[in-house]
């Protein structure tokens, strides 16, 4: 400050860039005038002034004042810069690249020269007491020391991490032991053994089924004893349930050796046999997709494995093992989030580059979705099929998103197998402590090409050949551990020998193998059973009247003490009176009493979803909120003692993470109703992923069953393009095999039923529903108790049950679903319509022939019309078009096919112009009525 021509460039531009004032940095020194003199020190160097007492700003001592103490401090702090700079960017120096093409950087800040040390001063003792566990080293040794720990085979990233805590606890961790792990004589024995399986069972696959798809892990064995690593340090530190996702590359040496499936199993897929036990139906799916669970023991120690199934969608499976994690966590009341781990593996290309891993890492710690913490562990083998790293990403790592999560990455070099069990450990000891999402990005290589049949000499000819001449991590763990006399060639050698044997006794017993049952509808999903036929269906939803009033009593009841916003007290006070006089029931006192049924009940009930404690409509005040305190009222939480959990979890303004996190949370529980609602229908296509190869595949791939229900605000109101469709159309499209339930409920009794039909049968079947807007307030939409009281259940079409509508009277019959209904019928009542009927399909699919039979069979010679709000390319139309002929050919009448009405088709779901919407909206409902 006094006298900066005294210091080299570098020193200036360092304190010009801190831009401090000069009179107040000396204040600051100084201290306060007042303050005894002993407060006025420098203040704490890393220990220094514990070693040199009573160094203070103004009033230095002459012998403080000497060239040589203020070397010494200079020295200290330049050397505290250099210790610092390598925790942040050591990394960029690390020996990760087994191939060696990936250049470490030489980066200037690693450089002890930018801290103004010279050559000379290597051998200088340099006082940095208590940092890296070094008593009195010299420049050199401390160098040493960093490059060990932080330029070896491991790159750490932890300073980004801004709990300080957490951050301390990785640097002791690391520090103190160099980083590195000193295994026992059998450890390594083990860590050997496993390599040679995974490189084994490869090279065993490839001789036998040359050219065959298996996206071998060759190039990335460490993964399996690193994964082993995972599992039995998990396990000592209280973990004893795992789910596992990870894409194709090396899932079949995850199956036999992480989750022990038998090779016979294995192989006997690769002979083209079927995964599921004769007679179990399914459509399957190829060997690299399947899940499987196991028991596996650690020491005395037992953890439970489940590797979730999933498609070839890169990632599209991650939300799916957090929301199995979440629901395990809570069927063990594993309310710490110690008990339940999560471990996805990823590919380079795919972690960087899929959207959803930064969803997920965004809900990683949100209330409503945290888990403790995700181990991920990418596959690091530089390529993605055949595109180069530089063309895969713009950051230097693929894992450089989840430092905006604030988690912790260990880098490793695949080929240093020591080191990346290593990490393992520590990863699994940080998540166990932190509860926190924690990255291994473990540097490998690609042995061959994408698959097995690619060539990659076309795309990557340099690579290739380098890779080429790349002894397999195996070899060089032998010759290491050759050369520190921890084994011999031969016993190495005997090793390989066992494992292939072990390979050949099972190819042989892979012919008659056979797998013995089909894990589905197992532990907790027992007491339910494979679908009964279509009519079976009903379930028992009615509730008593006493019941009903009950709950309805228990939904309006806010304590004294709450302060209630005005206009929420009146809606609290109309929901009374609907409770009282047990009429006009609007839509969401039904859904409440859906909800609230169900937790009485003792079942579950989760709603997540952008604002669902509102409702994006404002409709629902699942949360009222205290205007004085914004403390949380949840009336369906106070309905009765004993009563299940209702939760709604307002989530993050995603829809693939979220839908998928439902969704896993709806494989591991049955007895929940896991309720996923959109902000608008349309957004959901933002999680069409989710839908295509989750909900409306799943079972039939995987025999996984799920009730998820997905609640899509649908309806045209002249709210433009995007507010209007929630594409009922794709969902219909995609429905075959009975796999899911499309529905239109049209009342809130049938809304009510179709809620709670959801567990009250002995199935359970996706539910997709398009809900109302504008019939959330709709005077004509409601329902009564009795609606919903003895007697009762959802219908799947309901009938027109108007005056004077009826039987041989009626000249044409208007098949409609939703909203368009109320158009239709106040429209009718106005014109004194009595020759036209309004038949309602409140359930798409399943498709309800029998209930629409029936129906039609009333108005014999009537002509049949669809009627719909949607453009004719869009909506129900051509899903139900051919099932309505069908029945009208069954019922061998004069009218065969039914007539479309409504708007034409467009590129566009719906107008942007509300007074265009008004004119097609009118015009579709005056074709509709047109006098017959
Ligand atoms: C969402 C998605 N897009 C494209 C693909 C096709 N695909 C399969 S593997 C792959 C490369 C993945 O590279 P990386 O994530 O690095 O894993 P690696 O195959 O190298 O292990 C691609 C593009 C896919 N499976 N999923």
């Amino acid at each position: 400050m006094e006298d900066p021509k005294s210091l080299d460039d570098g020193w200036r531009g360092f304190f010009s860039d801190l831009n401090d004032k000069a009179p107040e940095v000396s204040r600051a020194i100084r201290g306060a005038s007042w303050a005894p003199r002993q407060d006025r020190t420098l203040g704490r160097v890393n220990g220094l002034s514990d070693h040199i007492p009573n160094i203070t700003g103004s009033d230095l001592t002459d012998a403080e004042q000497a060239p040589d103490f203020k070397r010494a401090i200079t020295d200290s702090i330049r050397a505290l810069m250099l210790v610092r700079s390598y925790r942040v960017r050591g990394h960029l120096a690390a020996n990760l690249d087994p191939l060696g093409i990936h250049k470490q950087e030489d980066h200037p800040e690693l450089n002890y020269k930018a801290y103004g040390f010279k050559q000379e001063d290597l051998g200088r003792r340099v006082y940095i007491d208590n940092v890296l566990g070094l008593e009195n080293p010299t420049l050199r040794e401390i160098l040493t020391r960093l490059q060990e720990t932080y330029c070896g085979t491991v790159g750490v990233e932890f300073m980004h991490i801004q709990e300080p805590n957490q951050k301390q606890w990785i640097q002791e961790r690391i520090e103190g032991i160099h980083n590195k792990t000193a295994f026992s004589p059998l450890g390594k024995e083990t860590l050997l053994v496993r390599l040679t399986e995974a490189e084994t069972f490869e090279n065993f696959l490839n001789t036998k089924y040359p050219g065959t798809k298996r996206f071998g892990l060759d190039g990335g064995e460490s993964l399996i004893p690193a994964l082993e690593q995972v599992l039995k340090r998990g396990s000592q530190l209280g973990v004893r349930e795992v789910v596992l996702g990870m894409p194709h590359r090396g899932r079949l040496s995850v199956l036999a050796h992480v989750m022990r499936k038998p090779y016979a199993a294995i192989i006997s897929e690769f002979q083209g046999n079927s995964n599921l036990p004769e007679g179990v139906q399914g459509s399957g799916d190829v060997k690299y997709h399947l899940g499987t669970s196991a028991d596996i023991g650690y020491d005395d120690k037992t953890i439970h494995l489940s590797l979730s199934p999933n498609p070839s969608h890169l990632e599209a499976v991650d939300p799916v093992i957090a929301g199995r994690v979440r629901a395990k966590q809570r069927q063990l009341n594993d309310t710490e989030r110690r008990e339940v781990l999560g471990i996805v593996m990823h590919g380079d290309a795919a972690f960087a580059g899929q959207g959803l891993v930064a969803e997920c890492l965004d809900i990683a710690d949100v209330k409503g979705y945290r888990t403790g913490g995700t181990i991920h562990f990418i596959v690091n083998n530089q390529i993605g099929f055949t595109t180069n790293p530089m063309d895969s990403r713009s950051t230097p790592y693929p894992s450089d998103i989840a430092k905006g999560a604030q988690a912790p990455v260990f880098h490793v070099n695949g080929d240093d197998v020591e080191a990346t069990v290593h990490v393992a450990r520590i990863a699994t000891e940080f998540r166990q402590e932190f509860r926190k999402d924690v990255v291994i990005d473990m540097w490998c290589y690609r042995r061959f090409g994408h698959n097995e049949g690619d060539e990659p000499a076309f795309t990557q000819p340099l690579m290739y050949s380098q890779i080429a001449r790349q002894p397999s991590t195996r070899r060089l763990y032998v010759d290491q551990l050759v050369r520190e006399r921890a084994m011999t060639l031969d016993r190495a050698k005997e090793i390989v020998n066992e494992v292939r044997g072990r390979l050949e006794r099972d190819f042989d017993a892979a012919a008659t193998y056979k797998p013995n049952k089909a894990d589905w509808l197992d532990g907790k999903w027992a007491h339910l059973n494979t679908a009964p036929t279509l009519e079976e269906r009903r379930g028992d939803t009615a509730l008593s009247l006493n019941n009903l009033e009950r709950l309805g009593n228990a939904i309006v009841n806010i304590p004294e003490d709450f302060n209630i916003h005005p206009r929420l007290k009146r809606i609290m006070g109309a929901r009374r009176k609907m409770v009282e006089t047990g009429n006009n029931i609007d839509w969401s006192m039904g859904e409440a009493l859906a909800f609230g049924s169900l937790a009485d009940e003792g079942y579950l009930v989760r709603l997540s979803g952008q604002d669902v404690q509102r409702g994006t409509f404002s409709q629902r005040h699942a949360h009222l909120i205290d205007q004085k305190t914004e403390r949380h009222y949840i009336p369906l939480m106070n309905i009765s003692k004993n009563q299940g959990r209702f939760v709604a979890h307002n989530s993050p303004l995603s829809e693939a993470a979220i839908l998928g996190f439902e969704y896993g949370y709806s494989l591991v529980e049955p007895d929940a109703l896991v309720c996923w609602e959109a902000q608008f229908g349309d957004f959901s296509n933002g999680a069409q992923v989710i839908i295509d190869q989750f909900i409306s595949s799943a079972e039939r791939k995987w025999l996984r069953m799920s009730g998820i229900v997905m609640l899509l605000p649908h309806g045209y109101e002249g709210q433009g393009p995007e507010h209007s469709s929630a594409r009922l159309e794709r969902y219909l499209q995609l429905c075959g095999e009975d796999n899911m339930q499309v529905c239109m409920p049209s009342t809130p009794a049938s809304y009510f039923h179709l809620l709670r039909r959801q567990l009250h049968r002995s199935f359970r079947k996706p539910l997709i529903i398009m809900t109302p807007k504008s019939l959330l307030r709709n005077k004509l939409c409601v329902s009564s108790l009795s609606d919903m009281g003895p007697g009762t259940s959802f219908k799947r079409v309901i009938p027109d049950t108007d005056e004077g509508v009826s039987g041989s009277s009626v000249k044409r019959v208007i098949l409609c679903s939703g909203k368009v209904y109320y158009d239709l019928f106040e429209e009718r009542r106005s014109r004194d319509i009595k020759n036209i009927a309004l038949v309602r399909l409140e359930q798409i699919y399943p498709f309800p022939n029998i209930s629409l039979r029936a129906e039609l069979q009333k108005y014999p010679g009537a002509e049949v019309v669809w009627c719909q709000e949607e453009p004719q390319n869009m909506g129900a139309w051509t899903f139900v078009d051919r099932r309505i002929e069908s029945l009208l050919s069954e019922l061998g009448g004069e009218v065969t096919r039914p007539r479309y009405i409504g708007r034409g088709e467009a590129a566009s779901p719906a107008t942007g112009s509300a007074k265009s919407h008004v004119e097609q909206q009118k015009q579709l409902v005056d074709e509709a009525l047109l006098p017959v």
